[in-house]
């Protein structure tokens, strides 16, 4: 059967009138919603959102695998700019789930009438600058031809869902489902043999919630990974309205923030502390549950090999303690890179669910998988027969949804061509040669190692700050320096390099895509760094870039 995935995508058709507009904003997830109000409806600009889903809500309108939740906590994974918002929405828990996130997303549309300029179910194919008219001319697969001055994207870090080439893959005559572009009827697994492919976030967030549905579920994994236990909890309204009322004060933390999350952060260091005392901070903060682990505990844990260690060690007993078969445990341990290396995952009984007696998990590094065939996966040990497949093996991260558009720069430069190598952005922000090309939360910029929702206001703050400033100064348009782009390329390299992030095999380096190059591509100095970095360029007359 075939495998649903949201990276189909048609030809472009013949067109038809060219509509011109201010702006064209690809994407409406948190991005392109607030995008939209912001020149919309406080600039005055005439702009086009375009939208490959049938509603709004990006990574939450695709991602409706079962267990899929947010591991920022409810009450700051969401948007600050309107107080009102703020105020009369009501979270649920702890950590938001994927329908509560895609009914507050769908809810902000409405709130602020959004989707009148939005066009649904229909895909960007072709971007292509005309340095005669200085414009962005935009294609879309339903035929659309767009002339804009801005063009700005809002396509998310993680939308390109990959599955890997196994082969025999099209074989499976069973189902077939990525994670990341999940049936909206569901898939119902009552009475089904199951195989997850993949231990990212996605597989160990959907693997309790499967367990408990199916009748048998085998686990192929390749990493153990560390985890942190996310101690959801339904949220109290009392602790809701407390936090309402210091919202101002929360989201000013969280914006000057390493992670943007309104946490108290330690500077401690895990190697400062005796082991008895090290170990009850540990348990203190593993109690909390969630991120407060990393940011609450120890400042080095992602800077120091020895501090790093002390923490994969605790988890690695937790690990023991929960899992009753020995041998079980040991191959759910993760022993081949240091914690902190790879994205922290936040769990809810993900190592309880190997108790389970319809639970089998298998080490895809001693039982490699050999093919798919009709009626399952065939590993070195043998096939495991399955009615269902659910790939949870990740995104083409961060470059690979800009690839899948024809974006075409001064002199008919190809971004993916300028991207060979890697991500050239500054600020994660612009690129040179691209003119009036923003990217919301683009390679190069904190994005993923933040908490959304803050990444992207800022970004869309300082877009907006932007237009505003070339509309009133009657300039035309905006570009990055191509010295400044290479020393921002150099900078977010260099501060990768002492970090723990380079340890491991991760998207965040583009290891999980086969052929990708090796390059770091979020920028991990901080959201407040960042922030602070941003307001300084602003201050300095938009340093960096060339204004004309
Ligand atoms: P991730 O985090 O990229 O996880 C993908 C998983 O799939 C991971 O365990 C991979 O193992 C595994 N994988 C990928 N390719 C293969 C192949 N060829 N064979 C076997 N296993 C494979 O994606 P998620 O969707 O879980 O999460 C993405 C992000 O969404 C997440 O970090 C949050 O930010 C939200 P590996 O670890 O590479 O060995």
């Amino acid at each position: 059967m075939a495998i649903t995935s949201d990276t189909d995508a048609t030809t472009a058709g013949p067109g038809g009138e060219v509509r011109q507009v201010d702006a064209v904003v690809i994407g409406a997830g948190f991005s392109g919603l607030y995008l939209n109000w912001r020149l919309r409806d406080t600039m005055g600009l005439d702009v086009q959102v375009i939208e490959a889903g049938d509603e709004v809500g990006g990574t939450w309108y695709w991602n409706r695998y079962p267990g899929a939740r947010c591991d920022s906590e409810s009450y700051m994974y969401c948007f600050a700019f309107d107080r009102d918002l703020m105020q009369n929405w009501e979270w649920s828990g702890k950590y938001p789930e994927q329908p509560e996130i895609l009914r507050y997303l769908t809810h902000v549309a409405d709130r602020f009438d959004l989707r009148r300029n939005i066009q649904f179910g229909t895909r960007v194919m072709a971007a292509h600058f005309d340095e005669t008219t200085n414009r962005w001319d935009v294609t879309t697969d339903r035929g659309d031809r767009l002339r804009c001055r801005w063009l700005i994207t809002g396509i998310g870090c993680l939308s390109s869902g990959q599955i890997p080439d196994f082969p025999g893959r099209d074989r499976f005559q069973g189902e077939a489902y990525h994670t990341g572009s999940w049936p909206h009827e569901g898939v119902d697994f009552a009475g089904k043999r199951v195989i997850v492919v993949g231990t990212g976030s996605s597989g160990v967030q959907s693997i309790p919630v499967i367990a408990r549905q199916c009748e048998h579920l085998t686990v192929l994994q390749r990493t153990p990974q560390y985890m942190i236990p996310a101690r959801h909890a339904t949220v109290d309204k009392a602790v809701l309205d407390g936090i309402k009322q210091d919202y101002d004060a929360i989201f000013d933390k969280a914006r000057h923030s390493m992670g943007g999350f309104p946490y108290d952060v330690t500077d401690r260091s895990a190697l400062s502390v005796s082991e008895q005392e090290r170990q009850a901070i540990y348990e203190e903060t593993w109690a909390q549950g969630g991120f407060k682990f990393i940011f609450g505990s120890f400042s080095d844990l992602r800077t120091n090999l020895d501090a790093s260690e002390t923490a994969a060690e605790f988890i690695r007993s937790k690990i023991r303690q929960t899992v009753h078969d020995p041998d079980v445990a040991e191959r759910l341990t993760p022993r081949d890179h240091p914690f902190g290396s790879k994205r922290t995952l936040i769990d809810t009984d993900y190592f309880e669910t190997y108790n389970r007696p319809n639970v089998t998990l298998v080490d895809l590094n001693t039982s490699p998988i050999e093919e798919i065939t009709e009626t399952g996966i065939r590993t070195s040990d043998g096939l495991i027969e399955a009615d269902v497949i659910v790939y949870a093996t990740g995104f083409d991260a961060m470059t690979g949804s800009f690839n899948r558009i024809d974006i075409r720069g001064r002199g008919g430069e190809r971004l993916r061509d300028k991207w060979a190598a890697g991500p050239l952005t500054y600020l994660g922000l612009s690129v040179s040669g691209f003119p009036n090309l923003f990217m919301i939360t683009g390679p190069g910029s904190p994005s993923v190692l933040t908490n959304m929702p803050v990444a992207i206001e800022q970004h869309c703050e300082l877009v907006a700050g932007i237009v505003d400033h070339l509309q009133e100064q009657g300039l035309e348009l905006i570009e990055a320096e191509p010295e400044a782009e290479a020393a921002w390329v150099e900078h977010v390299n260099e501060l990768a390099q002492p970090t723990m992030f380079m340890h491991a095999n991760s998207w965040y380096l583009g290891a999980n895509i086969p052929g990708k190059p090796r390059v770091f591509m979020p920028y991990c100095g901080g959201m407040s760094t960042y922030r602070n970095h941003c307001e300084k360029v602003v201050a300095n007359n938009y340093d960096g870039f060339m204004l004309s």
